[in-house]
């Protein structure tokens, strides 16, 4: 059978985008609530509704075995000591696991077991990929100076979940201490600034 859908993609490894394919736009003013540094957040969006990150993703089939794709881009920034990042999610259908390939920058990739509660990390740069397994929450911070460009292939019914990180959002936050991007728990980052 032949596919109705591009068997060839290129991608802009440079812009993060993939020609054809609509492009999502992640501002500021769209993760409200995402950011540790409550203050921060309201200076920086006072000033401008900064874009943080874009996503192309391309959905060419549906039905059991089809992939889809998106390409995102995350722009280098803080709010705050916070690394730029993506709102995070689990997939919709939990057993779902997902494949990224680092293509530009670096950054850090944030794991969490729905069930067991287990956090864990990953490096997340160019020419490097990352397993993202099921009932696994992610989210994609870019520690670099540069955006942070990466592909992920999931399986076409995998969704988003966005709901449970917008209740309680990660266990870990993706810091600058002292010069240096640092994985701590949220509550330590609470403490240490009382
Ligand atoms: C990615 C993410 C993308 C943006 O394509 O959707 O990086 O992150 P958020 O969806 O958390 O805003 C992916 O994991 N798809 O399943
Ligand atoms: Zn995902």
């Amino acid at each position: 059978m032949h596919a109705t859908f591009p068997q060839f993609t290129q991608f802009d490894p440079i812009a993060g985008r993939i020609e054809g394919a609509p492009l999502l736009e992640r501002r500021l003013s769209d993760l409200r609530g995402y950011f540790v540094d409550q203050a921060a957040y309201a200076t920086a969006l006072a000033q401008t509704d900064s874009l943080l990150y874009t996503v192309a993703n391309v959905e060419p089939a549906q039905g059991e075995g089809a992939l889809h794709y998106g390409i995102s881009c995350i722009m280098p920034g803080r709010v705050g000591d916070e690394y730029y990042m993506t709102k995070g999610h689990y997939h919709a259908w939990r057993p779902a696991s997902e494949y990224y390939i680092g293509i530009r920058g670096t950054g850090i990739l944030l794991l969490e077991d729905e069930e067991s509660g287990e956090c864990w990390s990953t490096p997340l740069i160019a020419n490097s990929g990352a397993y993202v397994p099921g009932h696994a929450a992610h989210r994609t911070v870019n520690t670099g100076t540069e955006p942070l460009i990466f592909l992920g292939i999931y399986p076409y019914n995998a969704g988003h979940d966005y709901g449970a990180i917008v209740e309680r959002n990660f266990r870990h936050v993706v810091v600058q201490v002292e010069g240096k991007p640092t994985i701590l728990p949220r509550a330590d980052y609470h403490a240490r600034r009382r």
